[in-house]
């Protein structure tokens, strides 16, 4: 079914289309193959993609390079008196069994965890859920999504009924009027989105960037707000208060469509620009000017990301931006609406089938004895074999310390370098009586296993992932899985069968997973029954929901109804409240931590790339230089930064794009250059995610 193309451009080589491994934006791509060698060798944008429409930024356009790096584990490791050694599949599964049957039948069915990631197919994170809940029966699963999308989850499902991460299509968005992008670094995270804005500004569109950093997308902002990290819902609940009094809401949307308005408007009239500013630090008149561009837009979007959603409030941060929208009336409509920018490829889809320590396929709950009977029936299993909801990612990872869970399988995630206090989550997963790891390069996490498993990269197998719109769209095979490594998968239903669950994971191909999970998902919220492989691939993708095989698939939800019972939207009324460190004398500056360009998550793959490593080979720290007047750091100075939780030694990077107050440190590398030594553990009530973006650091010259 795969197009294959020759001879584009050069003799002896092919091309097959693909998506990029890395961000939620899933850039089509036809990765190329020398034809006598069978090497990946190179790539090019597809021109004909509607999300990226011929562009790839720094990360896609090396991205192939990972598939035939020097680095790839292509063999089974064991470590053995403290060194890995290589072996054969049967030793490492023979060892697996072994130490997997001895946890459980010492300490209980709960003693492993699985711990997942959405940098695979959703079929491979549909199978995570069930390879833990099934394969393994341990209720202990969550994954590094918790990390990523967890808030906005929980906002929209708060405000909308439903996590669908857009409610429009992206193309759309050239069309629009203002987009007000809030605490999303677009131009370095999801840099093949910023042509909608331009071309939106082309048509005299107005945009609106709420950051404490002047980012590359700040600086082509109309009104950059300029707020303190962790103040969004206050800065909203200011707008909100504008929005209310200067009538820019959209009163027969409300009454028709719109719960809670009353209650809203009460509660954010204490929240004057006056107010506002003081909490916010964010400039008065700059609010004024902010509320007015984006009231009087006929059509207008408003985005985030992970700067307003990693806080120990970041469901009310969402759900604060997202009543914006619900007064103005523009969700369900053409170039208008809400949506958060997905972080991880696949951070859309493999968080609605199961990978979440609360839920089935669907967005099924595990709490709902309903959703455990039908999914128990497409499973084969009984229902009360289906373990209750476990812990979040922070708290899989804490309870080690506890004993509770003594054995763990992680499948695509670094968590010693992505976690918040990595120091403390280092010293508890050392303390793992076993510990298996799925990765093709060696990850700081993976180098304190016991047996490393080689997976193929997602060149090499194929399948679907969903993009951040809501788009499923297919990851095709470019090539064979190299050496002796297998897919994810794969050593998945393998395992299950050493485990005596063999029956249950009898797979050919990914689309036989694909096609257990339509039905899975059949009837849920993410239901994507209608979705096949074909169809995918006749029409540039189908979004969900998508219950039947006649349905076209739902580019706008929320159209005519929103996701609850009574077809409403819920605005939900939240006062500001403080981070969960504040500075103070002794810690009296702001930490707030992120990307850059040119590195990717935890760069467990983007550091083995020479030409992302030439741009950016370490971290450091950006300050303002009248911040760092105030300590006499000069720019390349090692200084030392400290938190409550560690220190450690950064460089200093002047720069004026960034409050006064405040420190960016992003966190791309691992041990003594990690920047999650320094963060804050403190969880989020609802997402549990953890407060990546504030925290209180002091500073010293060494
Ligand atoms: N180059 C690159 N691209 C990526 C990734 C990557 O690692 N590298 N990762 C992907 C993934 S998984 C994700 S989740 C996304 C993340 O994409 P983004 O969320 O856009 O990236 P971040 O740098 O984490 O944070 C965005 C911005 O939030 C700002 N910020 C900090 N504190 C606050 C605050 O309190 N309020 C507000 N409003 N803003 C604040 C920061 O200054 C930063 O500029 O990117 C995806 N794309
Ligand atoms: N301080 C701070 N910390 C953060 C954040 C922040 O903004 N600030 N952001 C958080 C966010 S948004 C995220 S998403 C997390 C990400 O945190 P992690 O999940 O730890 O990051 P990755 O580097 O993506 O780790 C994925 C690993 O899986 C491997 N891998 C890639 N594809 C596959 C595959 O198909 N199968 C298998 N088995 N392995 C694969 C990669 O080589 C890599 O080692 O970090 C979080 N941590
Ligand atoms: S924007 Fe995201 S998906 Fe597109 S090429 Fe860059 S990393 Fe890949
Ligand atoms: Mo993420």
């Amino acid at each position: 079914m795969v197009t294959v193309l020759k001879n584009l451009d050069r003799q002896g080589q092919s091309f097959i289309p693909t998506h990029c491994s890395y961000c939620g934006m899933q850039c089509g791509m036809n990765i190329r193959i020398d034809d006598t060698s069978g090497k990946v060798v190179g790539v090019e944008p597809r021109y004909e993609w509607p999300v990226n429409q011929g562009r790839l930024c720094p990360k896609g356009v090396t991205a192939y390079q990972q598939v035939d790096h020097q680095d790839r584990i292509l063999r089974p490791l064991i470590k053995k008196n403290g060194k890995f050694v290589e072996s054969s599949w049967e030793e490492a599964y023979d060892l697996i069994e072994k130490r997997f049957k001895e946890i459980q039948s010492t300490y209980g069915k709960d003693a492993l965890g699985v711990y997942g990631g959405v940098s695979m197919t959703t079929e491979k994170c549909y199978l995570v859920g069930k390879y833990a809940r099934v394969a393994l029966g341990t209720k202990h699963i969550d994954y590094n999504g918790r990390y990523c999308m967890s808030s906005a989850a929980g906002g929209f499902n708060a405000t909308l009924g439903m996590d669908r991460g857009s409610t429009l299509p992206w193309p759309d968005l050239m069309h629009s009027d203002c987009f007000f992008l809030a605490g999303s670094n677009s131009a370095e995270c999801h840099p093949t989105s910023i042509t909608w804005f331009w071309r939106g500004r082309d048509r005299g569109a107005k945009l609106i960037v709420a950051d404490p950093r002047e980012t590359p997308t700040a600086r082509i902002a109309d009104v950059h707000l300029d707020l303190r990290s962790g103040t969004d819902s206050a800065l909203a609940n200011g707008i909100m208060h504008l929005l209310i009094k200067e009538g820019y809401t959209d009163n027969d949307y409300i009454e028709k469509r719109v719960n809670n308005f009353e209650e809203l408007k009460r509660m954010v009239e204490r929240f004057t620009p006056e107010f506002t500013s003081e909490i916010t630090g964010v400039d008065k008149e700059k609010i004024i000017k902010a509320a007015r561009i984006y009231g009087q837009a006929e059509k207008s979007v408003v985005m985030f990301a992970r700067g307003v959603e990693q806080q120990r409030k970041g469901v009310d941060n969402v759900a604060c931006y997202t009543n914006l929208a619900l007064v103005r009336g523009q969700i369900g409509k053409f170039a208008s609406g809400v949506a958060t920018f997905t972080g991880q490829g696949n951070g859309q889809g493999g968080r609605e089938h199961g990978q979440k320590a609360d839920l089935l396929p669907g967005y099924r709950k595990l709490t709902d004895p309903e959703a455990v009977k039908y999914v128990s029936k497409v499973w084969g299993i009984d229902p009360s074999e289906m373990p209750g909801p476990g812990v979040s990612a922070y708290e899989m990872l804490d309870s080690i310390n506890q004993g509770t869970v003594r054995g763990m399988h992680v499948i695509c995630s670094n968590p010693v370098v992505s976690s918040p206090n990595s120091q403390h989550v280092t010293r508890s997963m050392e303390k793992l009586d076993f510990l298996v790891v799925n990765d093709f390069f060696l990850s700081e996490t993976a180098e304190l296993a016991d047996v490393v498993l080689p997976c193929t990269t997602w060149a090499e197998d194929e399948g679907t992932t969903t993009n951040t719109e809501g788009r499923v769209i297919k990851i095709n095979k470019i090539v064979e899985p190299r050496g002796k490594s297998k897919t994810d998968w794969k050593i998945m239903s393998e395992i299950a069968e050493r485990m005596g669950r063999g029956e249950f994971f009898q797979y050919e191909k990914s689309e036989d997973i694909f096609n257990e999970l339509r039905i899975a998902s059949k009837g849920g919220k993410a239901d994507y029954y209608g979705i096949t492989y074909e169809k995918i691939e006749k029409n540039e993708g189908v979004f969900w929901p998508c219950p039947d095989l006649d349905h076209p698939g739902t580019p706008y939800v929320y159209e005519d109804k929103f996701a609850f019972p009574d077809g409403k939207a819920n605005l939900r009324v939240v006062d500001w409240q403080e981070p969960g460190e504040m500075t103070s004398k002794e810690y009296p500056v702001i930490l707030t931590t992120g990307r850059v360009v040119f590195h990717y998550l935890s760069g467990n793959q983007t550091r083995r790339i020479p030409f992302l490593m030439e741009q950016c080979p370490e971290p450091y720290a950006e300050m303002h230089p009248s911040l760092a007047s105030q300590y006499h750091f000069s720019d390349g100075e090692v200084i030392e930064l400290e938190t409550r939780r560690a220190n450690m030694k950064l460089k200093v990077r002047l720069t004026k794009a960034i409050r006064k107050d405040t420190v960016f440190v992003p966190y791309h590398w691992g041990k003594e250059l990690a920047i999650n030594q320094l963060t804050n553990p403190c969880l989020d009530p609802i997402s549990r995610m953890p407060e990546f973006k504030v925290c209180a650091v002091r500073m010293r010259k060494l």
